[in-house]
């Protein structure tokens, strides 16, 4: 496998959490890059009453201050990947070598409020995927699309977890197969939709992918979102949006206690947006060959939720700062004691070196949390959505209707 040096790379998503940080790294390292984004996750946050702990500027502040900083350019063009038109000419025009993926709707708590947001966000996801298949096999066939997708993928099952594929022998016959997916909530159901199309499009039509199963990300601050207050990345704590961790610190930054749903023995695969990033780089200039699906599992350490809260709390009070736990009614169905080893070797063999959270949960997490801790809005912490309720209607205030 040869490395590639310079890269033409379509990124799509690239107004997000992942995707800002990605678009900025990956020009730094001398790829040309275009974002395509809809800015409808800005949407959300409007339709939600949220939005992110850190002042974000727009997509164009954005981008102006990076050309003002002397960023190596990055090139923009606004629209949905539902729409054919728009986004066919785009990749058309642009002609990328690589395609990351993160235009997705991207949490298990929105697909779980209600029929309409299930449906949005298997609409979004699966068909935006499909639109990126047909746009690599009419417009550029040997475009490496790197797509993110997540370790919920595969659920918790009582066996270790491969790369995607597993050696199966049943009644003496032996093949090597897709790893079963047992997922947890209707949007960890669209990645998995999305992984057999691909891998369906790679058989068929030998397209070539990397399907990157994606953890928990933590923290929001890379070397480029430092350099100007405009390019600072968006960092979510509410009940929807908000992940684990970086709810914790918030969390701890204003006197709330941690919200550990159950028993808190739910074990996930967490890293940090700086591994993130330089994860995608790596999956980027490494290519598959054509007609190869390949699936990397990317994260760097699992913890339980209740371990997260515990680090937490040492954290916070290295800083004068008394945090609790609390035990809350679990309001996902999942299990909250269960073996969790998934293999995670391919990225690290690639050459990962990745950031541990002992190391960086004081200066890229608990002290951006404490910063902006006059933007917390109380209101909108608690988990608005649960699993078992079949409407959840959302009020502005983003408390669950009884
Ligand atoms: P995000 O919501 O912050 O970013 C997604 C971006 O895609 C947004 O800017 C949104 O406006 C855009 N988008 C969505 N649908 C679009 C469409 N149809 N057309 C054009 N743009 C569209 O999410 P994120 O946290 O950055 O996650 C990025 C990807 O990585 C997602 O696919 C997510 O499922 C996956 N992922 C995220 C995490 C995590 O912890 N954040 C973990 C594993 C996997
Ligand atoms: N949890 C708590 N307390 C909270 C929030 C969450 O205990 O306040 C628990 C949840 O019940 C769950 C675990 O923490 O057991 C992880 O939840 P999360 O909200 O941090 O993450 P999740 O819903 O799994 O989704 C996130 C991203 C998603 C990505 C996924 C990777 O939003 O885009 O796909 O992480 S993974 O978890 O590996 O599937």
């Amino acid at each position: 496998m040869a490395t590639l040096g310079h890269v033409k790379i379509l990124i799509l998503g690239g107004d997000g959490f992942c995707g800002w940080p990605t678009a900025m790294h990956l020009a730094d390292a001398g790829h040309d890059v275009m974002i395509i984004d809809n800015l409808v996750r800005r949407e959300w946050d409007a339709e939600l009453g949220s939005g992110s702990l850190t002042p974000i500027a727009t997509i164009e502040e954005r981008l102006d201050a990076w050309h003002e900083i002397g960023g190596r350019e990055i090139r923009l063009a606004l629209g949905d990947l539902l729409d054919w038109e728009f986004f066919s000419a785009a990749v058309a025009a642009y002609r990328p070598e690589a395609m990351v993926h993160y235009a997705e709707q991207s949490s298990a708590p929105y697909s779980m409020m209600d029929r309409e947001h299930a449906v949005s966000t298997q609409y979004n996801n699966v068909i935006g995927t499909l639109n990126v298949l047909f746009a690599i096999r009419e417009f550029v066939p040997e475009c490496h699309l790197v797509k993110l997708g997540t370790m919920g993928e595969y659920g918790t099952p009582n066996i270790d977890i491969e790369e995607g594929f597993i050696d199966i022998e049943h009644n003496g016959r032996r093949d090597r197969l897709p790893f079963p997916k047992m997922p947890g909530s209707f949007y960890h159901l669209t990645k998995v939709h999305d992984s057999h199309n691909i891998h369906f499009a790679s058989r068929i039509w030998g397209l070539r992918a990397t399907d990157l199963n994606q953890g928990v990300v933590y923290g929001c601050v890379t070397p480029q979102t430092s350099r100007d207050p405009r390019l600072v990345n968006r960092f979510d704590y509410d009940g929807v949006f908000g992940t684990a961790l970086n709810r914790f610190c918030v969390q701890a930054a204003i006197g709330h206690p941690l919200s550990v749903y159950g028993k808190g023995g739910q074990t996930r695969g967490f890293l940090d947006i700086r591994d993130t990033v330089r994860c995608v780089e790596l999956a980027t200039v490494n290519p598959p060959a054509q007609g190869e699906y390949r699936v990397f599992n990317q994260f760097t350490e699992h913890f339980s939720v209740r371990e997260l809260a515990e680090m937490v709390v040492h954290a916070a009070k290295t800083l004068g700062i008394e945090a609790t736990i609390e035990h809350q009614p679990n309001p996902r169905i999942e299990l909250e004691q269960h073996y969790y080893n998934p293999k995670h070797t391919a990225l690290l063999d690639l050459g990962l070196e990745p950031h541990k959270l002992s190391e960086s949960l004081l200066d890229s997490l608990v002290n951006v949390a404490i910063e902006n801790r006059d933007r917390v809005d109380e209101s909108v912490i608690d988990p608005r959505v649960e699993w078992t309720k079949t409407h959840n209607p959302v009020s502005a205030a983003g408390v669950v209707a009884s």
